[in-house]
């Protein structure tokens, strides 16, 4: 007997090339789930199950033809920070340039001031409603990054509080060290000596098991190429994998850069070239592309999706939350945005907040689809197609929500 049976669904498995002769979404009409022990046990159309639904689970649930996805995943994320950005976004709109508004304290550094002065408690207050609000529109992992301490500390602390929003909340958080994505003030213009400060952390943070991966802004103003290079070769040393803020500003070959080094996913990517396409379609490297912040920033340069597509590059979608280039707690925004601004189609964005995102964070093996022996999260939607939830902005047709095979919404 299984622990519970939901039938009259139509089913958007995410399967690449689908489960039934490659229908778009891996679609399965008229479809049942059946979950045990917080796995999917059964999936198919309803009329394959081998008996009466009432004899084959303790619960059966009548979906009356929703929609059921798999849960989503938010593959990058800044969801923990102290303070907010909202002066910076009236000074930007005044005509303050990103410069002006960094030598009068602003940018990153003032989230990393705020940060390093809130406490744990008020870090996590600050980050759990923007979890909550990715969480009611059924998103069921979230990937979590540090990077506004820049002190061992601080990082831990940030990290600390990830770790916690996951125990507390129905989600599944993966953490990310992000030490490399500033300078902070007390080694201004000496990035070379704070590296070495990030690298004097890693064994540190590795020890602590907060966190799982790696990652860091290569840009022109935060760290170049080799100074990235020596984060990776000490985080790959220490079993952690690797991802990047890549060729979001301009072209340093950050995409080149993580297929050097195997790493899970390559995020921006809008200055891209073909050369970096390809040596991540080698590698399997994920292209995780994060039009909030392309949006926010009035960005201009389109990521290249069509080389991506071309060189079979796996493209995910993510909300990059953060106060100062992305502040976004939408999944469903995020996936309107990957259509309408970079011409993605409903299917791919939809992918790329399931079977892609799950790629992005390393969990493709038990996550991002619905089929047999994978995590039992998944979503049941009020639609009439899957394409309704790239289409529709401002509206949330979550009906329900399961975490590990419980209710955890609806
Ligand atoms: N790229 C970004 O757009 C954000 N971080 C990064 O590496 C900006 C973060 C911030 O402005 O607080
Ligand atoms: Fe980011």
């Amino acid at each position: 007997m299984w622990d519970d049976l939901w039938t009259g669904a139509h089913l958007a498995t995410m399967v690449a090339g689908g489960v039934s002769n490659g229908a778009p979404y891996g679609a399965i009409a008229d479809g049942a789930l059946a979950v045990e022990d917080g796995r999917i046990a059964w999936i198919g159309p309803q009329a394959e199950l081998p008996g009466a639904p009432d004899a084959l689970a303790r619960r059966v649930h009548d979906a009356g033809g929703a929609w059921i996805t798999p849960g989503l995943i938010d593959c990058h994320t800044h969801l923990v920070y102290g303070g907010d950005r909202a002066r910076e976004f009236e000074l930007r709109l005044t005509g303050a340039s990103y410069e002006e508004i960094a030598r009068a304290g602003g940018g990153i550094r003032y989230t990393v001031e705020q940060t390093r002065a809130a406490s744990e408690e008020q870090l996590y207050a600050g980050a759990r409603p923007r979890l909550d609000d990715l969480l009611a529109e059924g998103v069921t992992t979230v990937e979590i990054k540090s990077g506004y301490g820049l002190t061992l500390d601080d990082e831990l602390k940030m990290l600390r509080v990830a770790r916690r929003l996951g125990e507390t909340a129905p989600v599944t958080v993966k953490t990310t060290f992000l030490g490399a994505h500033a300078i902070p003030p007390e080694f201004d213009r000496r990035p070379e000596a704070y590296i070495d400060t990030v690298l004097a952390m890693l064994p540190r943070v590795a020890e602590s098991g907060l966190a799982d991966a790696v990652d860091a802004f290569c840009e022109r103003i935060a760290f170049y190429p080799e100074q990235v290079a020596r984060v990776f070769e000490a985080a790959q040393a220490l079993g952690l994998p690797i991802k990047l803020h890549a060729d979001q500003l301009s072209d340093l070959k950050g995409a080149n850069l993580v297929a050097r080094f195997g790493g899970l996913s390559a995020d921006h990517l809008e200055y891209t070239c073909e050369d970096g396409i390809r040596a991540m379609a080698l590698k399997g490297s994920v292209a995780v592309l994060l039009p909030g912040a392309f949006y926010f920033l009035r960005e201009t340069k389109l990521p290249p999706v069509e080389a991506l597509r071309k060189a079979g590059v796996p493209i995910a979608l993510a909300t990059d939350c953060n106060p100062g280039s992305s502040p976004v707690t939408s999944i469903l925004l995020i996936l309107n945005m990957g259509c309408t601004l970079f011409r993605l189609t409903p299917e791919e964005a939809l992918a790329g907040i399931t079977r892609n995102g799950a790629r992005a964070l390393g969990m493709q093996e038990t996550h991002g689809t619905l089929e047999a022996g994978k995590v039992a999260d998944f979503v049941l939607w009020d639609i009439s197609s899957p394409a309704e939830l790239a289409y529709r902005i401002g509206h949330n047709p979550c009906r329900q929500v399961v975490k590990d095979g419980t209710v955890v919404k609806g």
